[in-house]
């Protein structure tokens, strides 16, 4: 069983992926488990403020340190063994191996319960890295906040948990599962599409020629 705890101010945003496809099915597997803490919750002042102007001046507005700290201690408090993960333009480019790691740490623990602290607004005051474990970017551009990362980062972790995929040889075998991957051109029903034919080996029942068309025919596509 895996765990995520967002912290955001958009939960809405995020939840409907979540509650989507393989995301949803691994929830109801007992695999993996969602949960959001409300940000402006732990908001200052009447008006629940999470964010204020930089000191020395500049545009903008960062995220202030006491609503994340009460945010991530409040989760804390429950689960004291939680690693807080934090989506930014200027962490480490998300990679396939991170997400295998952080799918097999899960397999290795009872649990495993990870925290995403979604950054909006111009940035956020540089001492909440102090209560942050890992730093994570998702490319090379910039977005409007942390959530879409949030997601690609989970939907790429959960999809390995073993039992996700199900029946099939699944994550491990598929395209874009590990290194150096095999992606040949398929086709599934008709076998003519106004005009475009699938090819006549495919159709051939001739396993060992398939073998060797698809192997032709393949992109090798490096994900580390
Ligand atoms: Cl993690 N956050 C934001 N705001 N922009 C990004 C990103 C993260 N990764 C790539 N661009």
């Amino acid at each position: 069983m895996i765990k995520f705890t967002i912290i955001t101010l958009f939960q809405e945003a995020i939840e409907p992926y979540l509650k989507s496809s393989m995301m949803w099915k691994a929830t109801e597997k007992g695999l993996a488990e969602f949960d959001f803490v409300n940000l402006r919750e732990f908001g200052l002042g009447p008006h629940k403020s999470v964010d204020d102007t930089p000191y020395g001046g500049g545009d903008g507005m960062l995220l202030r340190c006491e609503p994340v700290f009460a945010a991530i201690e409040s989760v804390k408090a429950k689960d004291p063994d939680t690693k807080v993960i934090l989506p930014t333009p200027v962490g480490e480019l998300w990679t396939q191996k991170m997400a295998r790691e952080f799918a097999f740490h899960s397999g290795l623990r009872p649990a495993s319960h990870y925290i995403i602290l979604c950054p909006h607004y111009e940035g956020y005051d540089e001492r909440i890295l102090s209560i942050v474990d890992y730093k994570v970017s998702l490319g090379k551009y910039v977005l409007t906040g942390g959530e879409l990362p949030a997601l690609i980062m989970i939907d790429s972790i959960v999809r390995l948990i073993p039992g996700v995929l199900g029946g099939e040889q699944s994550a491990e075998i598929e395209s874009f599962s590990e290194g150096d991957n095999l992606e040949y051109p398929q086709y599934t029903r008709p076998e003519d599409f106004r005009g475009m034919k699938v090819p006549e080996v495919l159709l051939s029942g001739n396993h060992g020629e398939i073998a060797r068309w698809r192997e032709k025919h393949s992109g090798r596509v490096e994900i580390k």
